[in-house]
């Protein structure tokens, strides 16, 4: 595709500084389109959003508006929005909707944990993200995503895709959909503790994924969490587990080769070092007991949801090739057994960051 041809109109709808020399597809996430946009000025960062994903874009746009302004109003890094040139926070027309975000320069974003301090510096990121959200008034997010981290909603949905098998798909991952099926008791604790406020409800990132922070390419800290778009009410257990699953594999999420996926317990030990770090203050004592669950839970839920994704046609997440989803479920279903399986072990670590 040609994207300056494509998008370069879509490009002058904004209040850019200087003209548009290129236009070119950028980073690794799977929901929206992104594109680094340079001027002979600057860079910025564009996206045509997935409104298959996030259909109520007012509502999405609204809160990302909301959080970066008490961010920033806070003094904390973070996304500034480029308005278009008649004031919005968004532009739309038949072909789609678009935001626009300034690049933030000099910064690098990791798609594997480089070495075990990046992770821990990630980790005290999200955990200092939380802290800066505590005083945010919840009741102004919009759930642009219903049920996001409901993981019995999320194997709900999984059955009644398994059940449909649109595409025929069922007999080629029988092993993977097994091991849901035997793991079905273990998805309700953290629902069941928001519901009975064992587990308190805070504003959570929900994405937390380490290609969704920008570190400092010279210092390797963080400098702007990013992808606010999941910005919803939640449980610290789906921000810290979700980093989990993501960072302390010793393999790419969509790593083909299982022999090379397991999951490391020192990149899981550095993490809970700056996270725990940043939230020791708040942390309850339920939570830090369930963080080893939290890492397994998320780690499920996702393996769980790509599987979905691929029984029904691939229609939620972007794809490279066919079968990629079924090739991310394996490495998150293996992880999450590896993860089951060390609960002891990553218990006794927690316990040692918080004594
Ligand atoms: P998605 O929702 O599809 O994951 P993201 O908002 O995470 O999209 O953006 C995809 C990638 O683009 C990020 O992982 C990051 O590498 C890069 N990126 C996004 N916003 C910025 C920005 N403002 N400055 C620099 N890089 C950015
Ligand atoms: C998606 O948007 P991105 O690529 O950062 C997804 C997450 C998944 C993740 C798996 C809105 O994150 O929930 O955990 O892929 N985001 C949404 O890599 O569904
Ligand atoms: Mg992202």
């Amino acid at each position: 595709m040609d994207y300056m041809k494509e998008f370069k109109s879509v490009c002058e709808k904004f209040a850019l500084k200087g003209s548009v020399l290129s236009v070119e597809p950028y980073g690794e996430g799977h929901i929206n389109l992104t594109l680094l946009v340079t001027t002979d000025e600057k860079r910025y960062i564009m996206q045509k959003m997935n409104t298959n994903v996030f259909p109520d874009t007012e509502g999405l746009m609204a809160n990302i508006c909301a959080v970066t302004e008490y961010l920033a109003g806070k003094g904390v890094e973070t996304l500034c929005i480029i308005p278009t040139l008649d004031g919005k926070s968004y532009y739309a027309d038949e072909s789609g909707k678009y935001r626009v975000y300034d690049f933030i320069e000099n910064t690098v974003t990791y798609q594997k944990v480089a070495n075990k301090e990046v992770f821990k510096n990630s980790g005290a990121a999200f955990g200092e993200f939380q802290n800066h959200l505590a005083g945010f008034d919840a009741s102004v997010l919009t759930e642009v995503i219903a049920r996001f981290h409901d993981t019995p909603n999320r194997f709900e949905n999984f059955k009644k895709a398994l059940e449909a098998d649109a595409f025929g798909r069922a007999k080629d991952c029988a092993p993977e959909i097994d091991f849901v099926l035997a793991h079905k008791d273990t998805f309700a604790k953290v629902m069941e503790g928001l519901a009975d406020g064992t587990i308190p409800l805070r504003v959570t990132h929900n994405d937390t994924k380490l290609n969704n922070i920008l570190m400092d390419d010279k210092t390797d800290m963080a400098r702007a969490v990013i992808d606010l778009d999941t910005i919803m009410p939640g449980s610290m257990l789906f921000d810290f587990g979700d980093s989990i699953r993501f960072g302390a594999s010793t393999a790419a999420e969509d790593e083909k080769d299982l022999t090379k996926v397991h999951f490391d317990i020192e990149l899981f030990r550095a993490y809970a070092e700056g996270y725990c770090g940043a939230v020791k203050a708040s942390i309850t004592e339920k939570e830090a007991e369930l963080l080893p669950y939290g890492a397994y839970l998320m780690t499920v839920e996702c393996g769980m949801r790509f599987l979905t994704d691929y029984l029904s046609g691939d229609t939620y997440f972007a794809t490279k090739y066919e079968g990629h989803n079924l090739v991310r479920c394996r490495t998150q279903l293996k992880l999450a057994g590896e993860i089951e399986a060390s609960f002891g072990a990553m218990g006794e670590i927690v316990k040692e960051i918080l004594a």
